[in-house]
């Protein structure tokens, strides 16, 4: 498949028998020496990770998540999604737009953890370190970082 199909598509591939999912969802050309992306056109498609409650919306606002470069998304959380913990081989940069995302680190839920952020609010995680959280109200954040965009379950057959 080229890389900048225009075909929108959402594919969620699983690395052989490995627990990680890379996020895999064509966008428009890059490469032009400016694009633009209007809010209200944004094309959300259903995001589905193994061991991740559904319900998460993804939209591809620049790159590519599969690919190696840069990319940026947005994830669109319903009230009172959690998302368990998990890690990234690439470090994640999250930049809530709307809603609360709760969030801490560590490789076990503990509510007692959880941090509020809001609109604004800006949270950078390593890579390969576990997080763990979830959304208050209906809640869009915006990742951006160096691909692959990959997820992987803590606790999953290696
Ligand atoms: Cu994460």
């Amino acid at each position: 498949m080229p890389r900048y199909a225009r075909t929108l598509l959402l594919a969620v591939l699983l690395s052989g028998a490995a627990g990680s999912t890379i996020l895999a969802q064509a966008a428009a050309p890059a490469m032009e020496p400016m694009s633009a992306v209007v809010a209200n056109s944004l094309t959300w498609t259903d995001l589905s990770v193994p061991g991740f409650d559904p319900g998460t919306k993804m939209a591809v606002i620049n790159g590519d998540p599969a690919g190696t470069g840069v990319y940026t998304v947005r994830l669109s959380f319903p009230d009172g999604y959690r998302f368990p913990p998990h890690w990234h081989p690439m470090a994640e940069n999250v930049t809530v737009l709307s809603g609360t995302m709760l969030l801490a680190m560590g490789d076990r839920v503990d509510d007692a953890k959880l941090k509020a952020y809001g609109p604004g609010d800006f949270l950078h995680i390593e890579g390969t370190h576990p997080h763990f959280g979830g959304a208050r109200g209906a809640t869009v954040v915006q990742l951006h970082g160096q691909g692959p965009f990959a997820i992987n379950l803590v606790g999953a057959p290696k």
